[in-house]
């Protein structure tokens, strides 16, 4: 089954966000499979924003990500990592789509909420990245037959 990775970034946190989004993914009928509320060290933020190592925004967005405490997750589902990029919308939260996330509550794009993995590679080394393998719980929702067919 499809896992993918979600953070409620600093902002999110401080604007009282972490039972709205929580609720969300809940009620779309995702299933949680491991959750963390952490402060995240340099390393990890480095680590995870890599691939925007040489943009200019690069050492901004360490310092956001690592400015307050954030909510860490890992989701399943069938087809849950292109799913999850849409109901969190487009990075811009000023352009995102109401009905979004970031359309919903958000205007900067240095201030976008929450970060969702964009692929299935990205998906697979983000949860490695955040979790160890132990704090991933895998479980049967009682809901299921009410999901799917
Ligand atoms: P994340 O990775 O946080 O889910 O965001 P996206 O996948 O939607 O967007 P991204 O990887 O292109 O950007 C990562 C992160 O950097 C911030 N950012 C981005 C920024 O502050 N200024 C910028 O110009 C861009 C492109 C926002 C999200």
């Amino acid at each position: 089954m499809e896992r993918t990775f979600l953070a409620i970034k600093p902002d999110g946190v401080q604007r009282a966000l972490v039972g709205e989004i929580i609720r969300r993914f809940e009620t779309k009928g995702f299933t949680l499979v491991a959750l963390k509320f952490m402060s995240v060290s340099k390393e990890l933020a480095e680590a995870h924003y890599g691939v925007h190592r040489s943009r200019p925004f690069f050492a901004g967005l360490v310092e956001f990500i690592t400015s307050g405490p954030v909510v860490a997750m890992v989701w399943e589902g069938e087809g849950v990592i292109a799913a999850a990029r849409k109901m969190i919308g487009a990075t811009n939260p000023l352009t995102a789509e109401p009905g979004t996330i970031r359309g919903d509550f958000g205007v900067n794009i240095g201030r976008n909420i929450i970060h969702g993995s964009d692929a299935p590679e990205t998906a697979k080394t983000e949860v490695a990245l955040w979790f160890k393998p132990e704090e991933l719980v895998s479980w049967e929702p009682q809901i299921k037959p009410w999901l799917h067919e």
